[in-house]
C-alpha cells in the first residue's frame, strides 16, 4: 500500500474514532456527561468533554505530523507560563500527556464563552486580532527562541516547501498534477519573490525568535459576548522563527473578506480597511519590538505566508490528500485557488 494511501485512511476513517471516555480515565475525568467532536481544525482530533468539574478540551495529537509530541509538549509546557487563561491538564502520572498504543492525547481547560471565527466581521476585529499578536510576540520576546524544539523541522522555510511540491509534481501519485497545470504554472512563475523572507530568516538577517507559526484567526479564540481576544491556542508548532511568519498569517486569514475554503473566488476580496486596523493594533504596543527591518517587511510577510499555504495546499493535492483533514476530493485545490487569488487581491490593493 502506498504511504498516501495509509494516511488518506488516517484522516478518513481513524481520525476521530477515538474512545474519548476511555482516554479521560487517564486523565482523572471518571463522570463524563457529553463528549463532541470539533472538527473544524485541519490536523489533530479535538473534542470537548463535559464533566462533573467543567469543561475541557481533549486532543489526540496527530503524530504523523508531530514526530516527536514529548517533545512539544514540553515546548507548550514552557510557553503557558506566558500565557493567561490557557492551561494543560496533566495526566494521572502527571506527565501532561497520556500516551498508549492508540495514539498521544491531551487535555486543555476549555475557554468559556470563547467563539472562533473563519473569516473578520469588523475593522474593530481586526484591530484586536493584530494588538493581540503583538501582545503575544511581546510576552514571548524574552524568551531565546534557539532554545526551543523546532516541532516541524522547515516548517516555513519555502525553498523546502518548493522542493517537496516539485517533488510531488514529477512522481504524480494520484494521477492529478495534469490537471492543475495553470496552479503548478502560478506556484512556479512566483515561487521566488515569495521566497525573500525565508531566505532572509535562514541567512541571519532576521532576528530568531519565539513566534506562534500557525497565527490564522481560527486559533485564536475571542469571547461571545464582548468580542474581546481571550486567547490563541494550537500551540504545538510554537518554536523559533521570524514573526513574519505570524503577521503574514494573521493577514492571510484576518484581511480576506472570505474563508481559507471559498470556493467562489469572486467573494475573495482584500479588505484595505481590515489591513490597516490590523496593523493599527498591531503596532499600537511597540515594547521595542519589532525591529525596524521587521516592520519595513510587514507588509510582505502576508504575500510570504499566503504563498506558502497556495503552495501547501496544492503540494497536499497533488499528493492525493495526505496532510490537511479535507472533506471532498478537491478541498484542497480551493483552498489552493483561494489563497492564489488572495494574493492577486494584495497585488491590485498595491499591499505587496
Ligand atoms: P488543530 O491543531 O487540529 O487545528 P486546534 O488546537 O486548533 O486543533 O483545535 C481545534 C478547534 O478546537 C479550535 O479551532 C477551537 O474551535 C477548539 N478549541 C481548541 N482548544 C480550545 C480551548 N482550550 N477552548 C475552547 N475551544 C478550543
Ligand atoms: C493547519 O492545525 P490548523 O488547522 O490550525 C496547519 C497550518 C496551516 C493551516 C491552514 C501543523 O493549521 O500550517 O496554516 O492548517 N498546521 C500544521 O489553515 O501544518
Ligand atoms: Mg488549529
Amino acid at each position: 500500500m502506498l504511504d498516501y494511501e495509509v494516511k488518506w485512511r488516517y484522516h478518513r476513517d481513524d481520525m476521530n474514532a477515538f474512545d474519548a471516555r476511555k482516554i479521560a480515565s487517564n486523565f482523572g475525568f471518571e463522570d463524563i456527561k457529553g463528549v463532541h467532536e470539533i472538527s473544524s481544525g485541519h490536523i489533530n482530533a479535538t473534542y470537548s468533554i463535559d464533566t462533573g468539574n467543567g469543561r475541557f478540551i481533549l486532543q489526540r495529537v496527530n503524530t504523523s505530523v508531530f514526530n516527536d509530541p514529548g517533545r512539544m509538549m514540553e515546548n507548550i509546557s514552557i510557553v503557558l507560563r506566558k500565557i493567561p487563561r490557557l492551561f494543560l491538564v496533566p495526566a494521572l502520572d502527571g506527565r501532561p500527556y497520556y500516551e498508549d498504543g492508540s495514539g498521544f492525547y491531551r487535555v486543555y481547560n476549555f475557554i468559556e464563552d470563547s467563539i472562533t471565527y473563519g473569516k473578520v466581521e469588523s475593522a474593530d476585529m481586526a484591530w484586536k486580532m493584530g494588538r493581540a499578536l503583538m501582545e503575544f510576540h511581546s510576552a514571548l520576546s524574552s524568551m531565546d527562541g534557539s532554545a526551543l524544539y523546532e516541532t516541524i523541522p522547515h516548517f516555513h522555510d519555502m525553498s523546502f516547501r518548493l522542493e517537496q511540491f516539485e517533488r510531488a509534481v514529477s512522481e504524480d501519485r494520484a494521477g492529478r498534477a495534469a490537471t492543475v497545470g495553470r496552479e503548478i504554472g502560478f506556484i512556479r512563475e512566483n515561487g521566488k519573490r515569495a521566497s525573500r523572507i525565508s531566505s532572509m530568516y535562514n541567512g541571519g538577517l532576521l532576528p530568531c525568535r519565539v513566534t506562534h507559526n500557525d497565527a490564522k484567526l481560527q486559533n485564536m479564540l475571542f469571547s461571545r459576548t464582548t468580542g474581546d481576544f481571550l486567547t490563541f491556542i494550537d500551540l504545538d508548532t510554537v518554536m523559533p522563527g521570524t514573526i513574519l511568519f505570524d503577521t503574514g498569517d494573521m493577514m492571510r486569514t484576518g484581511c480576506s473578506l472570505a474563508e481559507e475554503d471559498e470556493e467562489n473566488l469572486e467573494k475573495v476580496r482584500f479588505s484595505v480597511p481590515f489591513f490597516q486596523a490590523m496593523k493599527d493594533g498591531y503596532f499600537s504596543l511597540s515594547d521595542g519590538m519589532p525591529a525596524d527591518m521587521e516592520a519595513s517587511l510587514f507588509n510582505e510577510s502576508g504575500l510570504a505566508i499566503t504563498f506558502i499555504m497556495a503552495l501547501r495546499f496544492l503540494t497536499d493535492y497533488i499528493n492525493g490528500d495526505t496532510y490537511f483533514r479535507v472533506d471532498r476530493p478537491d478541498h484542497n485545490l480551493v483552498r489552493a485557488r483561494n489563497q492564489m487569488r488572495l494574493i492577486e487581491e494584495m497585488e491590485k490593493h498595491q499591499i505587496i
